[in-house]
């Protein structure tokens, strides 16, 4: 009985190991398994050897007291014969692990990173360093104020670096060391919102990360050493794929040069808009075009669209501490920098991420800024290098490519537009909000229709009337009407569906229209609107429109007239409800082909019409050939119509 368990055992285990794809569950790394011996097989490390000799694999670990076995690197067929083997319970491809329980912080939840798209989108871009630390396949120069070397949550190379001056038979000069452990904290955070890969994630996890280290214990440093760091990093393009420089100060032409031609050798170079709430063209390096400039917003709960009862959060405050602003859920915080130089926005207030131990024993903090929006878009350039690295060159060219794929992925503009923007802007450049769930390609945009078909815009309606609303969804080709909401900028929410029914406050409203991302799908927000203009309570109506149509007694596009007939047209005028509109005045002018002018003018009968007649004679008349006759409409208390005109044709 027993011995038939075991033999049950043994065949679940290779069917598991050969039959069953794990792909959907797990990654298995080509090439590595993992045996375990069966319990009557004495001693691990014998038995291994023997086996290693037998099958020709390399057994890369004996394991000796949680289970019994060995990891081994070896083909298929060398597994294959292994499962066979008697003294063999089982074997099973070795497979990449992560921590599950890794808590996602805001901000990188914020730009569309969950577990799915841990699983689906970045797993499968991650690698095995040298130092066995699993994290996603690229290298980043963190130029900052240095990185604790082994807190837990971060792959850092030891092989950073400190650019310092120090002084040499009395002569200053710039020297560089090794000793690049954080002692302000800054760095280490920076380096865990672009690369956390423990407790925490961070937006690239496990990205291996290399300490510039510029900036002292207080934060600060010199633009001779700023621009030291980069240089090393400049020199080593085929070892750095993005640069994080959090750090800034007034404008330099030779830091801004320094970024631009490193960012001519392929490095990509994401660098903070700064926390002055001034426009990024006195700053650098963050007015240097070729660098990605990063603003900041204010997330609280990770997810998209306006929560504004949450704002715990007050800064710009006066030097006494009193005074100050009060944030809200996707504002831009006071401080932020702005600018045309701004390439894109990310979560910058109360972001967690790793600090260095040794400052606070828990390993972690919560801070602001502009430097801390930065790293997301430093990890979503790791993310997108990493997925596309076989089109990587050491070039310009390539910089703007990946610079483009942020951007263009961005959240886009519009309070109620797709995927809910941030609020507060400062100026009239609207940057995109980063989104790597899109730049992943984990989603698409949404293709969405929405129509109001009524009311017209501007139309008015009497104070305290009910008005109907109507209109029409869809999302991807898929019918929504029915999940239509219907906001107005004075009254809120007026109800759901394909037609309302409401009443207003007087004034003048802007109406939305628009459908609720409820599944999760797209992000979570209002996806695209439809927005209409309309005036409660009419005390001082707008203009109605006056809309003109020309037609002939004869049918055709072009009607085509005879010597002695007469043509008859007519100028049918209604307003922009489709009413016909009495006592408008019509114009008609029509041109001849000899070129003379005729005109006609009178109002509209009951119908909302006016005829105009013409007995055609083309010998003693304008001759044969093509008439144009172009007609316009005007009436007190309407906006005049747009001209419209018709042609048609004298033959003998
Ligand atoms: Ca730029
Ligand atoms: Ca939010
Ligand atoms: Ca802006």
């Amino acid at each position: 009985m027993k011995n038939h368990t075991r033999l049950a055992r043994a065949f679940a285990a290779i069917t598991l190991l050969f039959g069953i794809t794990l792909t959907s569950f797990g990654q298995p790394i080509p090439g590595q398994y993992i045996a375990v011996f069966k319990d009557n097989v004495p001693d691990p490390n014998r038995a291994a050897q023997e086996l290693e000799a037998q099958h020709g694999f390399n057994v890369s670990y004996v394991y000796q007291n949680s289970i019994r076995g060995f990891a081994f690197a070896g083909n298929e067929q060398a597994a294959q014969a292994l499962a066979r083997n008697p003294r063999i319970a089982y074997v099973e491809p070795d497979q990449l692990a992560h921590a599950s329980t890794a808590a996602i912080p805001t901000g990188v939840s914020r730009i569309g990173i969950d577990q799915s798209v841990i699983n689906d989108s970045i797993q499968p871009l991650m690698t095995i360093y040298e130092n066995g630390r699993q994290g996603v396949n690229a290298r980043i120069a963190v130029i900052d104020t240095g990185l604790q070397r082994d807190h837990p949550d971060l792959n850092v190379d030891p092989t950073g670096v400190r650019p310092y001056t120090k002084t040499v038979k009395g002569k200053t000069q710039i020297v560089f060391d090794n000793n690049f452990d954080d002692d302000n904290g800054h760095g280490t955070h920076v380096g865990g919102t672009a690369a956390a890969n423990g407790a925490i994630v961070g937006v690239a996890p496990g990205a291996l990360l290399t300490a510039v280290k510029v900036l002292g214990a207080n934060g600060s440093g010199s633009y001779s050493i700023v621009i030291a760091g980069v240089d090393w990093v400049a020199g080593q393009p085929s070892r750095f794929d993005v640069a994080n420089m959090s750090l800034g100060g007034g404008f330099s032409q030779a830091v801004n040069d320094s970024v631009k031609n490193a960012v001519a050798k392929g490095i990509v170079f994401a660098v903070a808009a700064g926390n002055a709430a001034t426009d990024v063209s006195q700053m650098s390096p963050a007015s240097e075009p070729s660098a990605i400039t990063v603003s900041a917003m204010a997330d609280f709960d990770g997810q998209p669209g306006g929560l504004d009862t949450i704002d715990t959060y007050t800064s710009c405050k006066n030097s006494d501490g009193t005074g100050g602003t009060i944030h809200h859920d996707e504002e831009v915080p006071c401080w932020s920098n702005f600018g045309a130089g701004v390439d894109v926005c990310a979560p910058g207030v109360l972001i967690y991420s790793t600090w260095p131990t040794w400052l606070i024993s828990s390993g972690y903090n919560t801070i602001s800024g502009t430097s801390m929006a930065t790293p997301h878009v430093t990890g979503a350039a790791a993310l997108y290098i990493a997925r596309n690295r076989a089109s990587r060159t050491e070039s310009a060219a390539w910089v703007r490519q990946v610079t483009d794929a942020i951007t263009s992925s961005g959240w886009l503009v519009g309070d109620y537009g797709y995927f809910d923007y941030f609020k507060g802007d400062k100026d009239s450049y609207r940057e995109p909000l980063l989104n790597v769930r899109l730049l992943l390609g984990q989603t698409t945009r949404p293709n969405v229709v929405v129509t109001i078909s009524s009311p017209l815009n501007d139309a008015s309606f009497p104070s305290g009337s009910a008005i109907s609303f109507t209109g029409t969804a869809s999302v991807n080709g898929e019918d929504r009407t029915q999940d239509l909401v219907w906001i107005s900028n004075l009254n809120g929410v007026l109800g759901t569906g394909g037609t309302i029914s409401a009443t207003l406050n007087d004034g003048t409203h802007t109406i939305v229209a628009s459908v609720p991302d409820s599944g999760n799908t797209f992000g979570g927000c209002a996806l695209v609107p439809s927005s209409v203009t309309i005036i409660s309570g009419s005390a001082s109506p707008a203009p109605k429109q006056l809309f003109i149509a020309v037609s002939f007694d004869k049918p055709s596009d072009v009607p085509v007239y005879y010597d002695g007939e007469t043509m008859h047209s007519f100028f049918d005028v209604t307003d922009e409800l489709g009413a016909v509109v009495p006592d408008a005045w019509v114009t008609a002018v029509m041109k001849t082909p000899a070129g003379g002018t005729l005109t006609a003018s009178g109002a509209t009968d009951a119908n909302g019409r006016f005829e105009a007649t013409l007995r055609m004679n083309g010998k003693r008349g304008g001759g044969y050939g093509e008439y144009t006759i172009t007609g316009s409409a005007t009436k007190t208390g309407y906006l005049r119509s747009a001209e419209v005109t018709r042609k048609f044709q004298l033959v003998r």
